[in-house]
């Protein structure tokens, strides 16, 4: 088993929706445990053409699918959300991204490994800091992210330990 890091993000319709259908569709995944579910935050929108606020999160993963088959599965869910592929970085209802593969290092341009522009993202580190604070260097600061009070949940499954 591997562990691995996605990042979640929505910002068209039922936002909180669309990020616990990813959490439950990954959940619900053989070969894949969902051991931690980052805080969401309401963030800024960064890139493409001017946009509505995003929810973000990080979910933690354990998981026996190779980098290949984990990004197919992303790629499933995300059209599972009725996700539209229109122009880069423009709205859409569910983005689940590989931020992280093991130690895995990857320039390969389907499934760059860790993912290239995460450590400039706050609405990437911010829920990142919540699932595995030991990976961000200290006193780092970000704008634009805002945590909400709202949680995902991990469903529950029969072969799953409590989650940290
Ligand atoms: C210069 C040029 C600086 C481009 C930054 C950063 C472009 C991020 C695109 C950039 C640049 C992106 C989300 C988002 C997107 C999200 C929030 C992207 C791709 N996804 N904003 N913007 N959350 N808050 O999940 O990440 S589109
Ligand atoms: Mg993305
Ligand atoms: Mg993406």
């Amino acid at each position: 088993m591997t562990g691995a890091y996605l990042a979640l993000g929505s910002n068209l319709g039922d936002r909180l929706a669309h990020l616990q259908f990813a959490v439950d569709a990954l959940a619900a995944t053989d070969h894949v445990r969902v051991t931690a579910v980052s805080r969401v935050y309401e963030t800024a929108p960064v890139g493409g053409p001017p946009q509505d606020a995003y929810l973000n999160a990080v979910v933690a993963l354990e998981t026996g699918l190779t980098p290949d088959a984990l990004l197919a599965l992303a790629l499933r869910i995300e059209a599972d959300a009725h996700r539209v592929r229109a122009e880069r970085w423009s709205p859409r209802t569910l983005d689940v991204d590989i931020l992280l593969y093991d130690d895995l290092q990857s320039a390969d341009p389907v499934l760059t490994l860790p993912h290239p522009r995460m450590w400039e993202r706050g609405f990437v580190l911010a829920p990142l800091r919540d699932v595995a604070p030991e990976l961000l260097e200290a006193g780092r600061t970000w704008e634009g992210v805002h945590e909400t009070a709202v949680t995902l949940t991990i469903p529950w499954r029969n072969d799953s330990a409590p989650s940290p």
